[in-house]
């Protein structure tokens, strides 16, 4: 059998630790037998995911581990578009998350990318809102320092908030005006 061309994926998720993105990712998916006890196993290398978007393409992304933070620089090359997984619920993670997304934009292969901060795990009923969270990642710092287009949305894996958004946010539609949550 001939060895087909690998696909490069041209989507990266990455994020800290247990910030949701395997579970995002198979949500996104349309997996609906997640077993959330089953899912809580760090991601060690890399798992890849075709995407079917609403415009009926499809998109392959990345998903490279928080264990393998020092490594991830490897798997820029022809990225376009990172999704980049921040836990809401996750107080003492979260500051690190922005210093660590900070180091990932600042990457010279990385600064025609588009941006999507995602803020996981809304449906955990301590977790920061938007305005909390923007502000413990340093956002609007961060916005000015860096050159790529930042979205920043708020999602659950668990009761799908979000995710068509995302999906939509992959397949290059713009949000319509007015659909941002206003700060509660
Ligand atoms: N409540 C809640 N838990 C989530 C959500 N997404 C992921 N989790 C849980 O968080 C843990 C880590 O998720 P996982 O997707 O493996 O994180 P990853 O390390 O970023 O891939 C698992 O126990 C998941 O079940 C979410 O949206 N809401
Ligand atoms: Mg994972």
């Amino acid at each position: 059998m001939a060895n087909l061309p690998p696909i490069l994926p041209s989507c990266v998720c990455l994020g800290p630790i247990g910030s949701g993105k395997t579970l995002l990712l198979k949500k996104l998916k349309g997996n609906e037998e997640i077993d959330i006890t089953s899912t809580s196993v760090p991601t060690v290398g890399t798992n890849i995911t075709t995407l079917q978007l609403p415009n009926e393409k499809e998109i392959v992304v990345r998903e490279v581990g928080g264990t393998m933070a020092p490594l991830w620089t490897q798997y820029y090359r022809n990225i376009t578009k990172i999704i980049y997984v921040v836990d809401a619920s996750n107080l003492c993670q979260i500051a690190a998350a922005g210093v660590l997304l900070y180091t990932v934009l600042a990457d010279p292969q990385l600064k025609n990318a588009k941006v999507l901060l995602v803020l996981s795990k809304m449906d955990v009923s301590y977790r920061q809102m938007r305005n909390e969270a923007l502000l413990m990642l340093q956002f609007a710092r961060l916005q000015r320092e860096i050159s790529q287009p930042v979205t920043v949305l708020e999602a659950s894996a668990i009761t799908g908030e979000g995710l068509p958004a995302i999906k939509d946010w992959l397949a290059g539609i713009k949000p319509p005006i007015n659909v941002k949550k206003l700060a509660n």
